[in-house]
């Protein structure tokens, strides 16, 4: 195939946020009486808002009222918005804007297909807005990851065919929505983990465009 787009992941791709929606999820959990762990926090990996939310209450056997399930999921958001205020540009992750460029001087260009409704917010502070051809809208699209649906509607946004794209994910979910979006997929973390994913490395530092544009090619 050749390749006309790269279309990234934000949290864990891009940027650190998972921690920040660790703690914010930990307090609501801990709140109703919830045990909630590193180990909970890597399932929600790529998982919207109401999703986790619904992880938790499940996995604490609570009930709940729809009003409150409202309010303990803009309680939550509060609480992020207030850990990720210092976010700055020394938070993007190494191997980030070197792989940008190389990917301007190709020609090929970039997407966002991030799960997180404050996905503008968090690349307005990375200060890396402006390098994006194309940034998906979350809130836009009918079924969240592992559904394709934000990978296909970023593909749709660059104007370049799903089977001419390479997605960028760290979470299973989401390399689970790029093969469903029938695009190739290129995991960042393990490979152990991300099985998936056709070519994976550890972190976006190692990211070698040479080895997935060679990967695509065949
Ligand atoms: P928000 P990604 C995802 O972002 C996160 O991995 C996930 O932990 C979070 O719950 C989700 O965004 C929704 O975020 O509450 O800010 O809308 O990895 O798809 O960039
Ligand atoms: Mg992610």
């Amino acid at each position: 195939m050749k390749t006309y787009a790269v279309i990234f992941d934000l949290d864990g791709v891009l940027t650190d946020t998972a921690e920040f929606h660790f703690i914010a999820w930990q307090a609501i959990a801990n709140n109703l009486g919830i045990e909630f762990n590193q180990e909970d926090n890597e399932q929600l990996k790529g998982v919207d808002r109401e999703n986790s939310l619904r992880y938790i209450i499940d996995k604490g056997d609570v009930v709940i009222s729809d009003t409150q399930f409202n309010d303990l999921l803009a309680e939550k958001n509060n609480h992020y918005l207030t850990l990720i205020n210092d976010i700055n540009p020394s938070h993007l992750f190494s191997g980030v804007l070197p792989c940008f460029a190389a990917l301007k001087m190709a020609n090929i260009k970039i997407g966002l297909a991030s799960a997180s409704k404050n996905a503008h917010l968090v690349i307005n502070k990375l200060g890396i807005e402006p390098l994006f051809d194309f940034i998906g809208d979350a809130a836009a699209v009918a079924h969240s990851k592992p559904a394709p649906d934000i990978f296909l509607a970023v593909a749709e946004g660059l104007g370049v065919a799903p089977e001419n794209c390479i997605g960028v994910e760290d979470a299973v979910a989401g390399i689970s929505a790029i093969k469903s979006a029938e695009m190739l997929a290129v995991g960042i973390g393990d490979a152990l983990v991300l099985t998936q994913a056709e070519l994976v490395f550890p972190s976006m530092s190692e990211f070698d465009l040479g080895k997935v544009l060679t990967m695509s090619a065949t």
